[in-house]
Order: C-alpha cells, then sequence, then structure tokens
C-alpha cells in the first residue's frame, strides 16, 4: 500500500496525531487473544441449531424422538417447546413508520418457517459435535410453498411471505422536500439535462474473521447471568435481552470478548443470544453455541438489497435542480434489530456532496422475502446512496459530454458555504470537496491518465483503460438523541466515558464504546495520554462488560470517536478541573492562577512552583489534605450526547484496464483521499480507510449472496461467495486532507465506513468509463468478466440494430 499524506496538515507535535502502534495487537498476532469460543466453562452444554433447508414452507410435524435418545445428548426443543420462554418478540428497534407492519419474530419458528437458516429445533449435548449430530436425527416433516425472492416480484403481492400482514410490504417512508409545492417536477420540466438510473445493490453476507459465539453462565442459586458473546453491542443487548426474556436487566451481564470484526453483522439480537440464555435460565447450566461458517451465511443478518431508481435534473451548466429517488429495499422473512432503518440511514445521501436547491423527493418501500433478513452492513445504507448518486453523475456527466470531475466540481457544495443547513434540515458541519478531489486527481495523475485513455482506447483495442471517480459524505456520530427520535430510533446517540487516576498515577479509562477491530484502546489511550500529559502506556481502557463499563451505546457508525472519544477527552478535561482544586489548595495558590501544562500544574509566572498530577492523584487518594467538600479520589464521568452529526468526506479515484474480449477487469490503480478532521492516529485511520476501501471493491467485483428462485442460497461457501484474498487487492494509494469538525473540542470525524462508501461507485464508474466507448452505459455488480463481457455484447448487439453512436469524455467510439 502508498500511504501519501498531505503535507501541509502533517503537523503532529503531541501524542494526538502520531503513528503509534496498537495497544491491542500484541495478543492477536500472538494467539493469546480470549475469544468466546476460547472461554473455558466447565459443565458446559452445547447447543445446535436445527435449520430450515426451505425457504418457505409449513412445519406439519417434528420427531425429536431419535435425537433425544442419542448418547450425550441432553435435551431437544422445538419452537413449541419453549414458546413460554419468551416474554415479547425478538425486537425491532426502528419503527421507521407509525404503522410499519413487523411480524411476530421468535427464535424458533413454530408453524412456519421463512427462509433457508431458519430455526427450527435445538439440541443441547454434552460437545458441540454430538449436538451437531444429533440435529440430523430430527425429522420434520415440511409442507413445502413458493419461495418469494425476486423483490419487485413480493412488491406485487403475488405470494405473501406472511400471509397475515396481507401485504409483502413492511411500510413506506417517504421524504419530499420543496421551497414551493410543485418544486421537484417543476425542476424536472424545465430541466435541460435529465438522467434516470436503476441500479441493483445485490446482497452481501458480512464475513468476520470470528463467526459468532455465544455462552450463558447462570449463577448457581439463581439469580445472575453473564452473557459472554461475539457482538458489538453489549450494552443495547442486555436492555433488550431483559426485555425480550423478562429478565431482571439489573442480574444480567453481557461480556463481549475479544471480537474479530462485526461489519456491522454484529450489531443485532440474535435468536442463538435469546436461546442460550433463555435455556440456561431453565436448566440452570451454562449454554454455549458456535456459529460454523456456513451458519454465517444464512444465520446471521446480510447486507445491502436493494433496487434504486434515481433521477437527477440539471441546469444547462450541468448543475443538479432535483433528485428523486424511489427505493425498494429488501428487509428479507423478518426485521432483524434496525432492519426497517437501514434505507432511511442513506435518505439524506442521495444528493451526495452537491448543492442541491429544496427539490428533493424520496421514498422507500421496504418488502418481506423469504431470505435471511437483512440489516447493517459497514456504511449501512450510505454506501447504497452514495453509489446510486455517484453513478448517476456519471450518467449526467455522458449525457452533457463533460468531464465527470468536472461535473462534480460545479456541484460541490463550496468550503465558504459551511456549516451547510442541506436541503434535509441537516447542517453538515464542514467541508472542503473541491481540495479533496484536487488531491486525489494529483494522486492518480487525472490529467495524463485522460490522454492516455485517448491514445489507449481507440477502435479496435482490447484492452481499455477507465478512471471512476466518487465523491462522498459520511454521516457519522448519529446524535443528539432528541434528532434520532424525530426518525423513530429507539436507541440515544450518547456516549459515556469515566477517567479515572490511580493513586500511582496510572489511568483506567472506561469508555462506553465496544471495539472489535478499530483499536479504541489505543485511541482512547493516546487521548489521554495527550490531555493528562502523561505516557500512553500508563493507560488502560476498559470497555465490552457492562459490570465494568455499565453505561455505553456501543460501536457502529463510525460513532466511537465522535461520540466516545470525545467523551473521553471531556471527561479528561473535568478530572483536571478538580485536580487542579487539590493542586490550588496544596499549592496555598489560587485556582484561577493555575495552568496545566505537560502533566504538572504551575502557578502562572512562578514556573518554580509546580505539582504533578501524581502528587496529587496520591493526595486525593489518602485525602489527608483536600479542600473542603471535596470528594476524595480523581475521577470524572461524562455522558455526552453530540449537538450534531459527523460528516467526514473524501474523494476516491479507481483506474482499471478492462479486456474486451474476456471481460476481466484489472484495476490498476485506487486512489482514496479522505477527510475525517483532526485524525487521533493516522495508522489507525488508514487502515480503517483501507479494510474499508476493499469491502467496497468487493462489492464491485466479486461478492454477491445469489439465491435460486427457491430461496436457496447458491454462494453458501467461501469458493462460491468470493471474499477478496491478498492477492486480489490492488494498490491503494492513500491521501487525504484534515478539515476539522466544529461540532466537538478534538475536531474529529468518524472513518470507520469511509472507505466502504467510497469504493463501489469509484470502481464501476471506471469500468463504465472504459466501455462507453463501446456503448455500454451499465454494469451490473458484481462485475464479474462473464458479467462484463455479457455487457459488452449487448451493447455491440444493440449498436449494430441502431445507428446511434454514443460518445463519452472516457472513451473513444
Ligand atoms: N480514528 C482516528 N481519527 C479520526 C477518526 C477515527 O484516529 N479522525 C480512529 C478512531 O480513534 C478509532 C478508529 O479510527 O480507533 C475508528 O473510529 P470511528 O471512525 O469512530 O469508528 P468506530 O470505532 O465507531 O468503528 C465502527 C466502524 C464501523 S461502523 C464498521 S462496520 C467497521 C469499522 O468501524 N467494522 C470494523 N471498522 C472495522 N474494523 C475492523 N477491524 N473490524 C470491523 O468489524
Amino acid at each position: 500500500m502508498t500511504i501519501t499524506q498531505d503535507p501541509a496538515t502533517d503537523t503532529a507535535t503531541g501524542v494526538i496525531g502520531s503513528r503509534l502502534l496498537r495497544k491491542e495487537d500484541p495478543v492477536l498476532l500472538t494467539g493469546e487473544a480470549v475469544f468466546t469460543n476460547d472461554m473455558k466453562v466447565p459443565g458446559a452444554l452445547y447447543m445446535a441449531v436445527l435449520r430450515s433447508p426451505y425457504a418457505h414452507a409449513k412445519i406439519l410435524a417434528i420427531d425429536t424422538s431419535a435425537a433425544a435418545a442419542m448418547p450425550g445428548v441432553s435435551a431437544v426443543y422445538t419452537g413449541a417447546d419453549l414458546t413460554d420462554l419468551w416474554a415479547a418478540p425478538m425486537p425491532c428497534a426502528w419503527p421507521v413508520t407509525d404503522d410499519m407492519l413487523n411480524p411476530p419474530h421468535h427464535p424458533l419458528a413454530t408453524d412456519t418457517v421463512n427462509y433457508v437458516g431458519d430455526g427450527v429445533a435445538v439440541v443441547l449435548a454434552h460437545s458441540d459435535a454430538i449436538a451437531h449430530d444429533a440435529i440430523e436425527a430430527i425429522d420434520v416433516t415440511y409442507d413445502a410453498m413458493e419461495a418469494v425472492t425476486d423483490l419487485e416480484d413480493a412488491l406485487s403481492d403475488r405470494v405473501l411471505v406472511h400471509p397475515e400482514l396481507g401485504t409483502n410490504s413492511s411500510y413506506t417512508w417517504n421524504l419530499l422536500v420543496e421551497e414551493t409545492d410543485g418544486a421537484v417536477q417543476r425542476a424536472f420540466d424545465n430541466a435541460t439535462y435529465t438522467v434516470t438510473e436503476r441500479y441493483v445493490q445485490q446482497r452481501l453476507i458480512p464475513m468476520a474473521m470470528e463467526p459468532r459465539a455465544v455462552v450463558a453462565v447462570p449463577q448457581p442459586f439463581g439469580g445472575d447471568l453473564t452473557l459472554y458473546t461475539s457482538t458489538q453491542i453489549p450494552h443495547v443487548l442486555k436492555v433488550m435481552v431483559a426485555v425480550t426474556l423478562g429478565v431482571p436487566e439489573h442480574q444480567l451481564r453481557v461480556v463481549a470478548p475479544a471480537v474479530g470484526g462485526g461489519f456491522g453483522a454484529k450489531l443485532d439480537v440474535y435468536a442463538e443470544e435469546l436461546l442460550c440464555v433463555a435455556l440456561a435460565r431453565k436448566i440452570g447450566t451454562p449454554v454455549r453455541w458456535n456459529e460454523t461458517r456456513s451458519e454465517n451465511t444464512v444465520a446471521s443478518i446480510q447486507g445491502r438489497g436493494q433496487i434504486q431508481h434515481i433521477e437527477l435534473a440539471a441546469d444547462s451548466d450541468g448543475k443538479l435542480t432535483a433528485v428523486r429517488v424511489r427505493l425498494t429495499a429488501d428487509m428479507g422473512a423478518y426485521l432483524q434489530l434496525i432492519t426497517p432503518g437501514i434505507p432511511i440511514l442513506g435518505a439524506f445521501l442521495y444528493a451526495g456532496v452537491y448543492d442541491l436547491p429544496k427539490a428533493y423527493d424520496f421514498s422507500c418501500t421496504g418488502v418481506f422475502t423469504t431470505l435471511t433478513p437483512t440489516d447493517a452492513y459497514r456504511g449501512a445504507g450510505r454506501p447504497e446512496a452514495t453509489y446510486a448518486i455517484e453513478r448517476s453523475m456519471d450518467a449526467l456527466a455522458r449525457e452533457i459530454g463533460v468531464d465527470p470531475l468536472e461535473l462534480r466540481r460545479r456541484n460541490f457544495i463550496q468550503p465558504e458555504q459551511f456549516p451547510y443547513e442541506a436541503f434535509t434540515g441537516l447542517v453538515y458541519d464542514s467541508g472542503d470537496h473541491d481540495k479533496a478531489a484536487t488531491i486525489a486527481a494529483d494522486l492518480v495523475g487525472y490529467d495524463a491518465v485522460r490522454s492516455r485513455q485517448a491514445t489507449q482506447n481507440v477502435e479496435g483495442s482490447t484492452k481499455r483503460l477507465g478512471l471512476g471517480v466518487s465523491s462522498y459524505f459520511e454521516m457519522c456520530g448519529l446524535a443528539p438523541s432528541r434528532v434520532l427520535a424525530s426518525l423513530n430510533y429507539s436507541a440515544g446517540g450518547w456516549e459515556a466515558a469515566t477517567v479515572r487516576i490511580l493513586p500511582t498515577a496510572k489511568v483506567q479509562v472506561v469508555t462506553g464504546t465496544s471495539p472489535h477491530g478499530q483499536g479504541h484502546e489505543t485511541s482512547w489511550a493516546m487521548i489521554v495520554a495527550d490531555k493528562l500529559g502523561i505516557d500512553p502506556d500508563d493507560v488502560d481502557v476498559l470497555h465490552s462488560d457492562t459490570a465494568i463499563a455499565p453505561l455505553g451505546m456501543d460501536t457502529y457508525g463510525s460513532r466511537s470517536l465522535p461520540v466516545g472519544g470525545v467523551a473521553v477527552s471531556m471527561a479528561c478535561d473535568k478530572v483536571i478541573e478538580k485536580a487542579k482544586q487539590i493542586a490550588a489548595h496544596q499549592m496555598e495558590a489560587n485556582v484561577d492562577d493555575l495552568e496545566f501544562v505537560n502533566g504538572e500544574f504551575r502557578v502562572a509566572g512562578t514556573p518554580s512552583k509546580s505539582m504533578p498530577l501524581a502528587a496529587i492523584a496520591f493526595a486525593a487518594f489518602t485525602a489527608h489534605d483536600l479542600p473542603d467538600g471535596l470528594e476524595p479520589n480523581l475521577e470524572a464521568q461524562v455522558t455526552y450526547d453530540p449537538p450534531n452529526f459527523s460528516w467526514p468526506f473524501g474523494t476516491h479515484m479507481c483506474l482499471v484496464e478492462v479486456d474486451v474480449e474476456t471481460g476481466d477487469v484489472d484495476v490498476l490503480q485506487y486512489v482514496a483521499v479522505d477527510d475525517c478532521g483532526n485524525q487521533v492516529n493516522p495508522m489507525i485511520v488508514e487502515g480503517q480507510v483501507h479494510g474499508g476501501v476493499i469491502q467496497g471493491l468487493a462489492q464491485a467485483l466479486y461478492e454477491g449472496a445469489d439465491y435460486d428462485s427457491d430461496g436457496n442460497l447458491r454462494t453458501s461457501t467461501l469458493a462460491d461467495y468470493l471474499v477478496p484474498a491478498a492477492s486480489d487487492v490492488p494498490p491503494i494509494t492513500i491521501g487525504h486532507s484534515v478539515t476539522p469538525s466544529p461540532t466537538n473540542s478534538l475536531g474529529v470525524k468518524g472513518v470507520g465506513e469511509a472507505g466502504t462508501i467510497g469504493s463501489a461507485p469509484a470502481v464501476m464508474n471506471a469500468i463504465v468509463d472504459a466501455l462507453s466507448g463501446l456503448g455500454v452505459s451499465d454494469v451490473a455488480m458484481p462485475a464479474s468478466p462473464n458479467t462484463v463481457w455479457n455487457a459488452i455484447s449487448s451493447a455491440r448487439t444493440n449498436s449494430t440494430s441502431t445507428t446511434t453512436t454514443t460518445t463519452s469524455p472516457g472513451g473513444t467510439p
């Protein structure tokens, strides 16, 4: 990977901004980290889940007798056996409309199965192997029904997934913003240019290195229970388990041990978590479950799954005058934790980074199918929105006959317009899109590539160069909580932090974030070290255990730094304020005369009179000589509800060479320029961007959950579902600009999803750019050689049956 840094902004002098190696890596790299599945729990019973092989079927009978009689099997339960254990259906925390339809969903199906992988029965046994053998011995009689796998067919209600609802549509959510009534239609009527595009966001299967795993351990005499689980959301999960199972919340502890990635798929409340807790309580024995890789492909949520219709209207200069979007979003068989809200998260981004007047019309219908439920996957709604606007901006550029980068520049929100109140009413905190685009263009050698293209993409050449551009906003750190309430989102947007200076001046930080690969232990230690003037090695970051960190909103949506990290910084400020009172008292100085520099309090103007933080920490511990009324000990807690979202942004560019004879796409160069405000640790930022880019690139070129018309997943192994290997990853050049956020004291914005948001449209725009000279105006994702070759062939067929010739700035006809 080539790393390029904007020299004007590479000015780190303190701990913040330095490229500190991650504190969490040695234990991971040496295999010493303890993941849920590594936990030794004497006496635990292993749970295995029998899953439906049908996408849609009635359960006529279940015979568990043979399984129950197998040696080593402790119990077998069907859905009907366990109905008394559920105090409430499985939770959906985002009822996006008041009339949203949400069929009751329990951890095991009882009458009907609604997707391949739906749980039907469980076995508890003395080993994992016995449990898996025993589920094979359960005999289920099904009456198969027609599957519903096609989104548009689902919308027609021809076959109902949940007949009791009377429709497959769960909800329709609208956002119409018009300066005056009819502004959108008028803009389209008066437009010089319009484009109408249809894109398909294929379903993706999140592939964390660690599949899910659960261990539920009840205390011997009833009462408390500890749930260890590979989750991103121990705090949210605790509340949801309490509500769904009727467990007293104060008797429940949730721990996320080392978690090997989540990418949104572990931001959920899963049937297996509820089953393990419910069964452990029922029988008073620890119960554990490990997801197999093949289960992971059907029993954990999937991402994306949308059909997008987008229309742009533009004036004679190519300035956008209106955007209209119609989405059909695949919910799958049931609504999981935030399934319905995912496309709504994108609703605010279909005008991208452009200065759109109040002429925006968005509508989304969430539709049930007989497929695995969908939910958050890295970017969650925002990559989809960015894909649609960025692909259609290229279509508009072709329509006008202007360079795609030039068209973007004509439409960018300008730096002086920030803070910018968007047509949606949301305020974008800060930005400089042209700067990010210019850095990207320089890194890719934009003009030189365009000339190479003109020379290379001549008639008859079999290798075509294409250059794709994508500019984006990443809407993250969603807050304040009352704004989330206006979207019907059931959780808050705040985060909690405690900073505790121990008697020997070592520091404990307790955070409500729950890292699973993002490096919070390092980043939070850096923030504290910078603030307190100490060594980052002297800071220990405690997280992901509700007994240690009882308050939190967890990790997702690139929120942890702009909300949780800022809370840590604020807790440092609070602890310094308390320490200052002790220092003033002990130095017999006025509090207002003290300054805190490099870890010590000094009397302003009298540098010889100082007291280090370490001395104050010990004084706070002994409490022998504190100011009257001041509580002993040096710790502060903050719960921070930010006043606004944070808005990272950037421009990605991708250079490809497409072999028109085979459809093979070779990514020659990838440039990602991301601006996430001030960077706490540039190395972690680059890692996040790098991983994110590869996930977007994977959607563009390789990955897709492919189902047959009966609802069977055809890509259920890693031989069929093409997660890119290291050798598939092209050279990635990372650059960045720094535009601090004015919303928080650290000036930071999140970055965890940026790479994924920017990358898929950059890659696909590059492919279409390479082939536009051949009449290709769209290629579906994933752009496998076969798909690309078919797109070329049908364009050739069309061009021989018409006299129209298509031209583009990128290609030669
Ligand atoms: N960071 C920084 N300076 C910035 C922005 C971020 O140094 N200006 C650092 C932060 O301090 C933190 C990391 O970058 O160490 C990511 O911070 P942030 O952007 O706040 O994102 P979160 O920590 O909230 O992570 C969530 C995000 C999401 S939504 C997905 S999905 C995702 C991702 O992070 N899943 C991941 N990155 C992942 N990385 C790994 N290894 N595994 C996953 O499952």
